[in-house]
């Protein structure tokens, strides 16, 4: 099954938001795998942010990730890369489908709210970042046979 790297970035810590990011990511039926309330050093900023270097947004993105701390987790699904990515909504959030949580909660693409794999390969090597082998937790679920088919 796929699993997506998600985070509640500083803005939504600051902003009570966490509750609703993983409200929302439960009921829709996706499984959460790990999670972690941290503080964000400089290079893993610079390491998870690498493909954005030299572009003008790189250095305010760098120092808004480090300025507070965020809401580590993994989450679990069917096509989960897909799933969350749209319950996030388009990075830009004036871009954002409506019910999406960037174009609830959110205004301008520099306090998005949420980060979200882009991709399986993404997915996995976020996950990969972010999380030591043993802080993935495998569990069974009740309700899995009543969300996964
Ligand atoms: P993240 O990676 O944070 O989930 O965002 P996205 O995957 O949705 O979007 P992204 O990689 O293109 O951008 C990474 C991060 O940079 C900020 N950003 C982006 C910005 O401040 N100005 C910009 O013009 C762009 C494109 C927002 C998200």
């Amino acid at each position: 099954m796929e699993k997506s790297f998600v985070m509640v970035k500083p803005d939504g810590v600051q902003r009570g938001l966490i509750g609703e990011v993983i409200t929302r990511l439960e009921r829709r039926g996706l499984k959460l795998t790990a999670a972690k309330f941290m503080k964000v050093s400089q290079e893993l900023a610079e390491t998870h942010y690498e493909i954005h270097k030299g572009k003008p947004f790189y250095a305010p993105l760098i120092k808004y990730i480090t300025s507070a701390p965020v809401m580590a987790m993994v989450w679990k699904g069917p096509d989960a890369v897909a799933a969350v990515r749209q319950t996030m909504g388009a990075t830009r959030p004036t871009e954002a489908a409506p019910g999406s949580v960037r174009h609830d909660f959110g205004l301008e693409v520099g306090r998005n709210l949420t980060h979200a794999s882009d991709s399986v390969e993404n997915g996995k090597a976020e996950v990969a970042l972010w999380f030591d082998e043993s802080e993935l937790v495998e569990w069974g679920r009740s309700i899995d046979p009543w969300v996964f088919e």
